[in-house]
């Protein structure tokens, strides 16, 4: 072959290569997707919950072959701490997706109240029967008719009690003391009701006020008691199980459409990985080894609190659970609540929670 034959021939092959890779490589495939997806999250790495949604970042971006990069922003900070306004902000478009507790999104979706009716769901059994039963469908049904698409469950836990002045077994013991509860109505409520003094706060102003003792008292899952080292400001935590916030992973609705199916599914996978993931992190050593092993085994994960009511204790915490009669009166003090709260969150939802539940 002569020179000029040939250089012809290389240019051909190298002009037809770069029109294959215009209309096949990923890289023209990136084209159709932003640069950066923004996911909102209240809490931070530190918790289970922020390693939750970096296992979501990573497996999404696995999963789709570098295509949908996730840029996580801890502690509400596109909402200025406003954790309250994440699904507004999400449904509206301004910020792409979230992972998200059900008390942070209930104003929008008072569906998912039927987490916080008191002393209602008490075990993982109950929880995991509503999520993935019909209580599940009808929360995700909801979510989609006001614009956004829910992906996967997550979890933050049951919430616990946590205070710096006395051990508390009935509902006299919280009167007069004064608890932050998030901005979300039903929990002033249910403080009220106790005759504690509830203030709400967002999570961002909520450990300066445990610090500074400007509240005697607050309630959240050992995974959040945990990071916060709440054995610096509160000696005493009871245990009730009173009430409980799953997570979920959604993502604006008009956008999620716009992507291509195996996008879809590739993130779908991976929010339920990650939230299976995180579940398992939230639980580990509250349900018999059950989550622990799930961790060892799908994940080859090994918990570095594999006890956390034992280490809170070795922090120097009194731990109370309740016994059966005391966990009666917290209930007996807290059920006019139903009568308000179902006909909000809808009694089909109700009706469906408790059959799920096998009630
Ligand atoms: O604000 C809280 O207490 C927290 C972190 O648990 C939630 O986002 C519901």
């Amino acid at each position: 072959m002569d020179k000029g034959k040939l250089s012809y021939t290389v240019c051909l092959v190298v002009l037809f290569s770069l029109l294959l890779s215009f209309t096949l490589a990923p890289s023209a495939e990136a084209g159709k997707f932003k640069k950066e997806y923004k996911m909102t999250v209240v809490v931070t790495p530190a918790f289970y919950w922020g390693q939750g949604a970096l296992k979501f970042v990573e497996l999404v971006k696995k999963k789709t072959n570098g295509l949908i990069n996730i840029k996580p922003y801890w502690r509400s900070s596109l909402l200025k701490g406003a954790q309250l306004k994440s699904a507004q902000m999400v449904a509206n478009g301004v910020i792409d997706c979230a992972m998200e507790s059900t008390i942070n999104i209930s104003p929008v979706f008072p569906e998912c109240n039927i987490f916080s009716l008191p002393f209602f769901i008490n075990n993982f059994e109950n929880l995991d029967r509503m999520e993935y039963g019909q209580t599940g469908k009808a929360i995700f049904k909801a979510l989609e008719k006001k614009g956004v698409v829910g992906l996967a469950w997550a979890e933050n836990g049951f919430r616990q009690l946590t205070n710096s002045k006395k051990i508390i077994r009935r509902p006299e013991d919280l009167r007069g003391l004064k608890f932050r509860v998030v901005g979300s109505p039903i929990f002033i409520d249910i403080f009220r009701k106790l005759g504690a003094d509830p203030v709400n706060m967002n999570w961002a102003d909520a450990v300066p006020a445990f610090q500074q003792g400007v509240v005697d008292g607050q309630e959240n899952p050992v995974g959040v008691l945990i990071p916060v080292k709440i054995w610096q400001y509160h000696k005493y935590a009871t245990f009730w199980n009173y009430l409980v916030d799953p997570v979920i992973f959604y993502w604006n609705k008009k956008q999620w459409n716009s992507f291509p199916k195996d996008i879809q599914k590739a993130i779908r996978e991976a929010a339920v990985e990650a939230g299976r993931f995180e579940k398992a992190l939230c639980r580990a050593g509250l349900d018999g080894g059950k989550s622990l092993s799930i961790l060892k085994q799908e994940f080859n994960y090994t918990m570095k609190i594999p006890d956390p009511i034992k280490y809170m204790q070795d922090k120097g915490m009194t731990i109370t659970f309740l016994s059966d009669e005391e966990r009666r009166a917290f209930i007996e003090a807290t059920s006019a609540l139903y009568d308000k709260w179902i006909p909000k969150i809808g009694k089909d939802i109700y009706k469906k929670a408790l059959s799920d539940m096998g009630r």
